[in-house]
């Protein structure tokens, strides 16, 4: 809807729907052009609901045919119709009564992607967060949950297969020639978990038992032609059923568990109860088509999903505020599935290893994603207090910051401790739609029973604060008293609109799980007494602005190992020296500390580099970093897999964020030149590892050994092309030859594309040619081009210039567009980039709001740029807020930049 004043949604201001649904029956006569909803709706009073109060249904884009109450059509005059909802005085004699509506939607104009679309020549919905009322009109909000019965009736010949949620109750054919289906969902639901799918697909099945010995249904519908390439989507799905079951007992509560991908979509994946919508990219994946990271990701969203079930769908959320009580705790339980999947099988040093490289890939994603949220207009709380449109509210606060909450919770109770909250919060609350509160209640309960006289509402804090908090850390070892004292501060500066506040709020201090070890100079660790116990980490629970902790009986001078596998989601500040990072770069047990300390002295680096342009001064030497990297290399102790990220330098965008100010220019010389520099100095060793990790020929498997290997020997290619070592680009265009998978071959592209340009022409082409029938993989060509520091933006114009483009299209546009807008900063931040930007917000505007909202966040920070950038940048948020019928999504996010 377009609008030029949005109003503000306070989370305060919630009041409970004073109607109850207990069951709903919805008959779809679907068709693309029109679409005709018959909805009968069972409504009763809640209790205390006074007669004579208004029920208030939303609907958006419908054309309305018909209402009745208990059967009556009612005229004109009895009900009152706005842009946006439908209301009525029900009959005050407090019983239940029906409300029935007929309306019209029309699926193939839908081009935002909500509600009722078209997708291909299929039929798709998306009803989270709001779209549900595209469909019909409805209480449309999380907290009314019904039973539903849905009946969908369409042409055989286009729309052969019709789904909904929960169980097929019938099937037939019709007099007209049209055919139909039955579907009854046992589960009350909220309407956003509604679903439907129509059209033709290809399908693979298999049973699994669960651990009650029931047999249950999990089914992949996929384009026609693409059943091979959901077999790993499927196996995933039943390794997610029966983790579930192991680690956290929950079990699969349907017969009949759906995955269907849809070339449209504008987010990853979307948890429908028992009927689980997907963007293709997270379901179809085979060795020619899809890289390592893809099959992953796959994982990863399968996962995601399919434990919704239980934390979202059995137990959902009260208001829209508590978004996070069911996304950060799913992506909590989907790296810890992700985790435990990378780790099956190893013995223990090497699973810490495998569980480590998982944490790092989050962790990494949090700082690229998070942390500047987190500093810049759009920070809010993991729950925020208010908001004017809620689909911007899928951020990385709520889902990743989210999920750091979930896992301090795991660490202060325990693996044990965590599992009793989880299943003290099912025994409250399973079959309703509750709070964050809540979610904290069950865990304190459990804290507060087996950590007596000890108190978690500190805790609550993290969802009420926005803003990363910055830890100082202080010691002082005594060498007499053998004693290190180590004192922690905590500050967190104001966020978003907090810092236009005159006085900006006082934030008290927050609950802070702080994991810290000792290493002594030799690289040997220093055990730690800690309640009457010998450990090498311990975890310092910091409730105050500033606190002292002294570890006794420690015989050396520690180096400090600190926020041990990130215990908790701040920024460090620390004086540690360049030999301390050195050293705990090569010996520190914890392989995420240790990944941070080879990151840190890279940033480090790379800041000294800029000051010394900015300055006028030689660049500063490399021998920190590259003896760093010299030793990491070679050392046959680490998995491929860590190896792969202990040697990857910090991504392009962290640093440019790290600058004050930011300044993309100085960023992008400094970190070519440092690449340039690593990749020739090691020159010779890069050749080493590239032979040594060549496959070894066997079938293609996307396990972590050998995608490890393939990661490490991709990044040794990446490192000889931009070291510009003698016939580097003869081994990448030799790899795109002989490539026997999407890695391998995506890698030796990319490669040269970023360093070698001039020599992609042919492995470009070829790949086009190829791929030209597949999407999913066509995105990738797209992508890798989009992203290539020579592609100014004339050459982005020029891809989006390519018959195959459309920018309806979200996985194209986020290949291209976005790719370009968020992974190209050297090409971006130029004024042509700056106007570029703006017309694609505008243009994404018109078709799909939520899409153009999540482009026009790539300017949030603009006031933290260096002066060019930073005038250039508020120019184009200016031209695109003054842009005639701006969407409510894009209007919230620029006009919140702007200040
Ligand atoms: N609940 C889904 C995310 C999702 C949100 C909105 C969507 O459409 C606009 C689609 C999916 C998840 O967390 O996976
Ligand atoms: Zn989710």
């Amino acid at each position: 809807m377009r609008t030029d004043t949005a109003p503000t949604i306070f989370r305060q201001d919630y009041t409970p729907y004073p109607y109850r649904l207990p069951q709903v029956r919805l008959e779809f006569d679907l068709a693309a052009e029109s679409t005709q909803v018959r909805s009968e709706l069972r409504f009763e009073p809640a209790p205390g609901t006074a007669p004579g109060t208004p029920l208030v249904l939303q609907g958006e884009d419908l054309e309305l045919v018909e209402v009745r109450l208990d059967g009556r059509p009612l005229a004109a005059d009895e009900y009152q119709l706005t842009d946006d909802t439908l209301s009525l005085v029900p009959p005050g004699h407090g019983k239940p009564f029906s409300i029935g509506i007929v309306s019209l939607c029309h699926p193939a104009v839908n081009t935002t992607l909500m509600g009722l679309y078209v997708s291909g020549d299929k039929l798709f919905t998306q009803c989270e967060a709001q779209g549900f009322r595209r469909i019909t009109w409805f209480p449309d909000r999380p907290d009314v949950m019904a039973r539903f019965e849905v009946l969908l009736r369409a042409d055989p010949a286009v729309y052969p297969l019709l789904l909904s949620n929960g169980n097929l109750i019938e099937q037939a054919g019709l007099p007209d020639g049209r055919h139909q289906a039955l579907w009854r969902d046992p589960h009350p639901k909220p309407c956003y978990l509604f679903a439907l799918v129509a059209g033709d697909f290809d399908c693979i099945e298999r049973t699994e038992t669960t651990r009650s010995g029931r047999e249950v249904l999990l089914q992949v519908y996929s384009d026609k032609g693409c059943r091979e390439q959901t077999r790993w989507a499927l196996d995933c799905l039943a390794r997610a059923l029966h983790w579930d079951e192991r680690r956290f007992g929950l079990e699969l509560d349907l017969d009949r568990f759906m995955v269907v991908a849809a070339r449209d979509f504008n987010m990853g994946a979307m948890e429908n109860k028992g009927l689980n919508i997907f963007n293709a990219a997270y379901v179809l994946a085979d060795p020619d088509t899809a890289t390592d990271a893809a099959y992953r990701g796959i994982e990863a969203v399968i996962g995601h999903e399919y434990f919704h079930n239980w934390t979202g769908n059995r137990v959902t959320c009260r208001d829209w505020f508590q978004l996070s009580l069911k996304e950060g705790l799913t992506v909590f339980r989907d790296q810890e599935f992700s985790a435990d999947m990378l780790a099956e099988g190893l013995p223990p040093a090497e699973a810490a290893s495998a569980r480590a490289v998982k944490r790092i890939d989050d962790v990494h994603t949090l700082r690229l994603a998070q942390f500047p949220e987190d500093a810049g207009p759009m920070a809010h709380p993991i729950r925020p207090d208010s908001y004017q449109e809620i689909g911007n509210f899928y951020t990385a606060t709520v889902y990743e910051k989210g999920a750091e909450v979930i896992r301090m919770q795991h660490t202060l109770l325990g693996e044990d401790g965590f599992r009793a909250g989880m299943d003290e919060y099912f025994r409250r609350y399973d079959g309703q739609a509750v709070t964050c509160d809540d979610f904290v209640d069950a865990m304190e309960s459990v804290y507060v029973q087996r950590h007596p006289g000890k108190d978690f509402s500190i805790f609550r804090r993290w969802y009420q604060q926005a803003g990363t908090p910055r830890v100082r850390v202080r010691s002082h070892y005594d060498p007499e008293n053998r004693t290190c004292r180590i004192t922690l501060e905590q500050r967190c500066a104001p966020a978003g609109l907090e810092a236009r506040q005159t006085p900006p709020p006082q934030k008290p201090p927050l609950h802070i799980p702080f994991a810290i070890g000792l290493i002594d100079a030799d690289g040997r660790s220093l055990p730690i007494h800690w309640e009457d116990e010998t450990r090498d980490t311990v975890v310092l629970e910091l409730r105050e602005a500033s606190q002292t902790w002294t570890l006794t009986d420690i015989p050396r001078p520690p180096v400090l190992s600190l926020l041990r596998d990130f215990s908790a989601p701040v920024i460090l500040e620390t004086d540690r020296t360049a030999d301390d990072l050195a050293l705990l770069a090569r010996h520190d047990p914890d392989p995420f500390a240790r990944w941070d300390a080879v990151q840190e002295t890279a940033h480090r680096h790379l800041q000294a580099c800029m000051q010394a342009d900015r300055d006028g001064n030689p660049q500063p030497a490399l021998d920190d970093l590259l003896e760093i990297w010299r030793t990491a290399l070679i050392d046959p102790t680490l998995s491929p897999a860590y190896r792969a990220r202990l040697l990857a330098l910090p991504a392009l965008r962290e640093v440019i964020d790290r600058g004050d100010p930011m300044d993309p220019r100085a960023a992008v010389a400094a970190w070519t030149r440092t690449r340039q520099t690593l990749g020739a100095q090691l020159a010779d060793a890069w050749r080493t590892l590239y032979d040594a990790m060549a496959d070894d020929g066997g079938p293609y498997s996307p396990d972590p050994v050998s995608s490890g290997r393939r990661a490490l020997r991709n990044l040794a290619l990446d490192n000889l092309l931009a070291g510009q070592a003698s016939g580097a680009a003869e081994l990448a265009l030799a790899q795109y030859r002989q490539a026997r998978n999407m890695t391998e071959g995506l890698g030796a592209l990319t490669a040269l594309l970023q360093h070698a340009p001039q020599d992609a022409s042919g492995p470009l082409a070829d790949f086009h040619e190829r791929w030209r029938d597949d999407p999913l993989v066509l995105d990738r060509w797209f992508g890798a081009q989009a992203s290539a520091p020579g592609c100014t933006v004339s050459g982005v114009r020029a891809l989006m210039a390519l018959p195959d483009f459309s920018l309806r299209n979200p996985n194209r546009a986020r290949a291209v567009v976005f790719r370009f807008c968020m992974d190209n900063p050297g090409n971006l931040h130029t004024l042509e980039g700056y106007d570029f930007w703006a017309e694609q917000v505008l243009a994404l505007d018109a078709l799909n709001p939520e899409i153009a909202a999540r482009l026009s966040r790539a300017f949030d920070n603009w006031a933290r740029y260096e002066p060019v950038a930073r005038a250039g940048m508020q120019a184009a948020l200016q031209r695109v807020l003054d842009a005639p019928g701006l969407s409510r999504n894009v209007r919230e996010i620029v006009s919140k930049a702007l200040g």
